[in-house]
């Protein structure tokens, strides 16, 4: 890492990425209020948290001009949009995998000149983002990877391929076995174009290397939320949901080393009896749609009004971490099996049935003591909002108490929402 004290000028690397610089210094603006407003005035905070204090501060820099020195030095970036697009294949072939989601409401009048108002904020602000020129990371992809999941998405990359080098996996909408073997050959069909992209040849060592360092990442994660399950809470929910937002565009090997040492530090906490809340305040298990960062907004208004978030079944969240790909040594076609079979497990709404989902989220509330659960949608996210309807039956035989949110990027809600959440707590 280097010396987070220097100031480095990234704009002439932004002006040659072409971003629209006007509009990107109002972005750099806006996030570092909000982190600020979000973050920084929180009681006791884990030591090591300072490492994504620096990794917030340098969002558009430091990173950005790793993945473009890797680029100057004939490597390859692929972005991606969502958690089936597998990390170890694209690794695995010498590139690297960065998250494009947008957390943010930039570039919308830009966005909704292709699109319904009544879009989705998450694909209205990937969109925005690309088509107002605010997105480094999304200029730095040289293909980006979507995926057939929702109806939103998979249109809107329609659009984006207008604008940018796109690939589309076939996602199967049930886990039949059928289902299964297309998605075997879908994930084979990505290695050919990967192996198009950068030229290079993935071998047994190569992808076996590439498994062990993604799951290396998501063990520390699975630490981190380990630790969330003792009384006090050793450490936020927002902090332990930036550290999942960051995981998706940070150099693997640093942020593995980095959520590693928080996880000593939490452990350490844990033994002590020591929190970052008091023992006995009310911890509240969210689900729902992904928030990308700066989304941030849920979790602080529920700690915010004294409660604290113990998990996460989103995918910011434990759908990102929980399972990993075996690290057997078999051939190079049991190996891709193994890749697609992991990605294929996890539980988003856009498959039908996704029962899998709701037994997570009462299995996740009684292992991690939640005294209640959020369900949180985005606006106009047909799956999930369909599906809440289910969670909240789960919920209910549980007899687990359960509120739900239907919101977007803005913040005009969030006195409402305040109330709202309030009540909730008071009530658990
Ligand atoms: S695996 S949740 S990242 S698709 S919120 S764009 S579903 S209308 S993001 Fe997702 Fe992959 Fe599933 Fe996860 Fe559509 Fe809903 Fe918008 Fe969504």
């Amino acid at each position: 890492m280097s010396d987070a004290t220097t100031p480095v000028d990234y704009r002439p690397m932004w002006e040659d990425l072409n971003l629209d610089l006007e509009m990107h210094d109002a972005l750099l603006t806006a996030i570092p209020q909000l982190y600020k407003s979000v973050f920084a005035r929180q009681q006791n905070r884990p030591e090591g948290m300072q490492y994504f204090d620096f990794v917030m501060r340098e969002i558009h820099g430091l990173r950005v001009k790793e993945l473009d020195d890797f680029r100057k030095a004939g490597n390859k970036v692929v972005g991606v949009f969502c958690l089936y697009v597998p990390e170890e294949i694209v690794r695995a072939h010498g590139a690297w995998c960065v998250g494009l989601c947008a957390g943010a409401e930039f570039g919308y009048d830009e966005a909704e000149r292709v699109m319904p108002r009544n879009t989705c904020p998450l694909i209205k602000s990937f969109m925005g983002f690309k088509l107002a020129r605010v997105c480094p990371y999304v200029e730095e992809s040289d293909l980006v990877i979507g995926e057939t999941t929702c109806d939103g998405k998979k249109k809107a990359y329609e659009l984006l391929a207008e604008v940018q080098d796109v690939w589309v996996m076939e996602l199967p909408q049930m886990k039949r076995e059928k289902d299964k073997r297309f998605w075997r050959d879908e994930v084979r069909e990505l290695v050919s174009r990967v192996q198009d992209l950068t030229g290079n040849t993935m071998t047994v060592e190569s992808l076996s290397t590439a498994v062990k360092e993604v799951n290396d990442k998501r063990r520390a994660l699975q630490r981190i939320a380990e630790a969330r399950k003792a009384d006090p809470v050793p450490i936020s929910g927002r902090d332990a949901l930036l550290a999942v937002q960051v995981a998706f565009y940070d150099d693997v090997g640093r942020f593995t080393e980095m959520v590693n040492k928080i996880a000593d530090e939490l452990e350490e906490r844990v033994a002590a009896g020591e929190g970052v809340a008091p023992r006995g305040a009310k911890r509240i298990l969210v689900t729902g749609t992904p928030m990308a960062v700066p989304n941030w907004k849920v979790h602080d208004i529920v700690e915010k009004a004294g409660g604290v978030v113990v998990q996460e079944e989103l995918c910011t969240g434990s759908r990102y971490f929980d399972t990993l790909v075996p690290e057997s040594n078999g051939s190079l076609d049991a190996m891709i099996d193994a890749v697609a079979d992991k990605y294929l497990g996890i539980n988003c709404a856009c498959f039908t049935p996704n029962q899998g989902r709701c037994d997570d989220v009462i299995r996740m509330a009684k292992d991690w003591n939640a005294n209640g659960i959020i369900d949180y949608s985005l606006q106009f996210c047909d799956p999930y909002q369909m599906e809440s309807t289910l969670v909240e039956r789960a919920a209910q035989d549980a007899g687990i108490p359960h509120l739900k949110i239907e919101t977007d990027y803005s913040m005009e809600d969030v006195g409402q929402l305040s109330t709202r959440v309030e009540a909730f707590l008071e009530m658990l």
